[in-house]
């Protein structure tokens, strides 16, 4: 399937006559201003690079070229009930474009027909012709209590040997303007490959029931959708599981540039790095437990929560039990964000989708409970920024309520739907000639002597 390629190709010049155009007529303009603080405090605020794929609004949130996540559910083809698929999303990022049924599934059957390769090419190599090591020996050769986010960065690491662009520009006759292409074929390869390697990593050290445990490489059933296959992969098929893949893998899937996992597949992968390389950096950004690794996070919070509350979910408990988290030192996991001024409209999504699936559910009615409370709790410390709830704040109570109840695992999932937004970017990144990004750095004594 080229049709998606063949687009990108064909936008590719008056993109790159319009971004020039841009330069030549705004080059000198500014777009802020940097301040002490801003420099000391994270870079908050500094507009400091181009991602096209999606942008961020302090009060409306995310949209994804332009489209909320309404929109999305709304407006973008393939569906198989409610939720949008994360397929259609892949062809929107690349193209600005809302696709037809027609592209979406194309593009789908690409994917799958990938996966499959892959998985069939592994599952015979560990039959026949165990000379022939594949990423999954790779794995089997981590200990199996390694970090699932660990495993799937290694993971991505150890399939770099597979990467198109890495061959060609070894071989010295890849023009500039070609870059994209292959970038553009490890890129989808690696979008196939990671809900396998994901689902296998879950089944080997994340499952602890016999029954449901497996080292074996998953089997891809190429006639489902990337969602509907990881979840069957993980040994979940029914409807309603299926569901919250597609909306869990579509609402993950990019949150503008400037984010740890965006930023870091961004900043590697304009020193040319291929797509295995700077999508693995982004992992280990993802990995961390003030952005992706929260979701994480709150689940083990939740459970704390249950055990210390007893069932008892009135106000004022609820609030004392939020109040000793932060008197302990440690931060809310799930609330709070470096843009957003509001609630998160991924949470909100995932707060309709239990509200629909899961009303009664017993943790679903705390995690309501705490979007009463905790809000007013990080307000009264008088430094919290954004006291709303974030993704990550509902995300694991949904896949608690549908069987899985691994936490550690939850990054992983993360992992899996970001590669959608970070891999696009890239794959454009490359097509407009984008510049290896470099900013400068000054030492405290460089500005103690700038401003005495
Ligand atoms: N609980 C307790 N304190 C908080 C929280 C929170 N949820 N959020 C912010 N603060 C504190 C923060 O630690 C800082 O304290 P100090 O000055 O003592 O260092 C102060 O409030 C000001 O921070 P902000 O400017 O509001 O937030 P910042 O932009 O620096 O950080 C987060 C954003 C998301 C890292 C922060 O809100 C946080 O740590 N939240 C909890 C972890 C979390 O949910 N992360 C997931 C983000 C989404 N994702 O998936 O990546
Ligand atoms: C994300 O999805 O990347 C998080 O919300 C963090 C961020 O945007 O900074």
């Amino acid at each position: 399937f080229d049709g998606l390629k063949a687009q990108i190709e064909s936008q590719i010049p008056s993109e790159i006559a319009r971004l020039k155009a841009l330069k030549t007529k705004y080059g000198q303009e500014k777009v802020g201003e940097v301040t002490v603080n801003m420099l000391m405090g994270g870079m908050r605020g500094i507009v400091g690079m181009l991602y096209e794929t999606s942008l961020l609004d302090a009060n409306d949130g995310i949209r994804f070229r332009g489209l909320t996540i309404p929109e999305l559910q709304e407006k973008l083809p393939g569906k198989r009930d409610r939720e949008p698929i994360p397929e259609a999303l892949l062809f929107l990022l690349l193209t600005n474009k809302v696709p037809t049924e027609k592209e979406v599934e194309a593009l789908r059957a690409d994917l799958m027909e990938r996966a499959e390769k892959f998985a069939k090419e592994c599952a015979m190599n560990d039959a026949g012709n165990k000379s022939k090591k594949n990423v999954f020996d790779a794995l089997r050769a981590l200990p199996e209590e390694t970090h699932p986010m660990t495993q799937l960065s290694a993971a991505c690491l150890a399939m770099q040997n597979d990467s198109k662009f890495l061959k060609m520009y070894a071989s010295g006759t890849m023009k500039k303007t070609e870059y994209w292409k292959y970038i553009y074929e490890d890129a989808l390869d690696l979008i196939a490959k990671l809900p396998v390697v994901a689902a296998y990593i879950y089944k080997r050290s994340c499952v602890k029931e016999a029954a449901r445990k497996s080292s074996e490489v998953p089997t891809v059933d190429a006639s489902l959708d990337l969602a509907a296959n990881f979840s069957q992969m993980m040994g979940f098929s029914s409807n309603e599981c299926k569901e919250l893949m597609r909306l869990y893998l579509t609402i993950h899937a990019d949150h503008e540039g400037g984010n740890v996992s965006a930023h870091a597949t961004h900043l590697v992968g304009s020193a040319l790095s291929d797509p295995y390389l700077s999508f693995s950096a982004g992992l280990n950004g993802l990995a961390g437990p003030l952005h992706g690794l929260a979701n994480q996070e709150v689940l083990k919070w939740l459970k704390e929560a249950q055990v210390a509350l007893k069932g008892d979910y009135s106000a004022e408990t609820v609030k004392t039990f939020v109040e000793n988290t932060l008197k302990s030192g440690r931060v809310v996991p799930g609330y709070g964000h470096a843009v957003l001024r509001r609630t998160d409209p991924r949470y909100e999504c995932q707060r309709e989708f239990a509200l629909k699936h899961m009303p009664d559910d017993e943790m679903f009615q705390l995690v309501s409970r705490l979007y009463e409370i905790v809000p007013d709790v990080l307000k009264a410390t008088g430094k919290v920024q954004n006291p709303w709830p974030n993704v990550d704040a509902h995300s694991g109570v949904l896949l608690q309520h549908f069987g899985i109840k691994e936490e550690n695992f939850y990054t992983v999932m993360f992992g899996v739907s970001r590669s959608i937004g970070c891999l696009s970017q890239l794959i454009l990144s490359r097509a407009h000639g984008y510049a290896i990004e470099r900013p400068k750095s000054v030492t405290s004594k460089w500005l103690e002597e700038k401003f005495q």
